[in-house]
């Protein structure tokens, strides 16, 4: 063989493996930002949608400077604006869960209306969609309160589609939070609401991070072993 056919067969294998690595780059999804922390102080909705209406207002629980948003609901049978529910399909709240250590969402929440609500988190992906086992209650007239939702496979189950949990919980293409009582769905429940959310977070448990503390130290005590 030539020097010229065997540089450029060289050539032709740097090449394929630099765009191997950067397909490998672009395909990898982004992942959520573990510190996302809307507090709405801003004055606009942060790109949250859902409901009838979802507006900016002073006066939340840190006093008349406190902004937060209110999500109005209105309970028809059908159509757009029935439930409540309201979501962010921008990237602080989308990609990879699993990678950035997200384990739940903490949040404050106020119920204005007269009827009580029960929340869960939603996360869509790749036409499936996962939501809460269990709904958290927030009464009518019962005031700020921070509610937990935590994000994991046990605390999730699968109410459309089939894409598989691991597939799902790395590639969120959507983040919810919506009032569904009783056994969950894949599509919430109609209820003429009038709901505040401010402080929004993304947050690890200390359960996760120790554990994920415990299996680096196993895998580095691994490492030195069969070195
Ligand atoms: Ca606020």
């Amino acid at each position: 063989m030539s020097v010229c056919a065997t540089r450029s067969m060289y050539q032709l294998a740097v090449g394929s493996f630099i765009a191997a690595a950067a397909m490998s780059l672009a395909s990898r999804a982004h992942a959520i930002d573990l510190n996302t922390l809307d507090t709405f102080q801003d004055q606009s909705v942060l790109n949250w949608l859902g409901g009838t209406s979802i507006t900016n207002k002073p006066g939340g629980r840190g006093g008349a400077a406190d902004r937060y948003v209110q999500v109005d609901s209105n309970g028809n049978s059908s159509g757009a604006g029935s439930r409540l529910a309201f979501h962010n399909s921008d990237a602080r709240w989308t990609g990879d869960f699993l990678s950035a250590g997200v384990t739940g969402v903490q949040f404050d929440a106020a119920n204005f209306g007269a009827l009580g609500v029960e929340l869960r988190v939603v996360l869509f992906s790749s036409g499936s969609r996962w939501t809460s086992v269990q709904s958290v209650a927030l009464p009518a007239g019962a005031g700020w309160q921070t509610i937990t939702i935590p994000i994991n496979q046990s605390a999730l189950t699968r109410v459309l589609g089939t894409n598989a949990w691991p597939d799902s919980i790395t590639n969120v293409s959507q983040f919810m939070i919506r009032h569904d009582p009783g056994t969950p769905s894949s599509g919430g429940s109609a209820v003429d609401a009038t709901i505040g959310f401010d402080n929004i977070r993304a947050v690890p448990s200390p359960g996760a991070v120790s554990m994920l503390v415990g299996v680096g130290l196993l895998a580095t005590r691994r490492r030195r072993r069969l070195g």
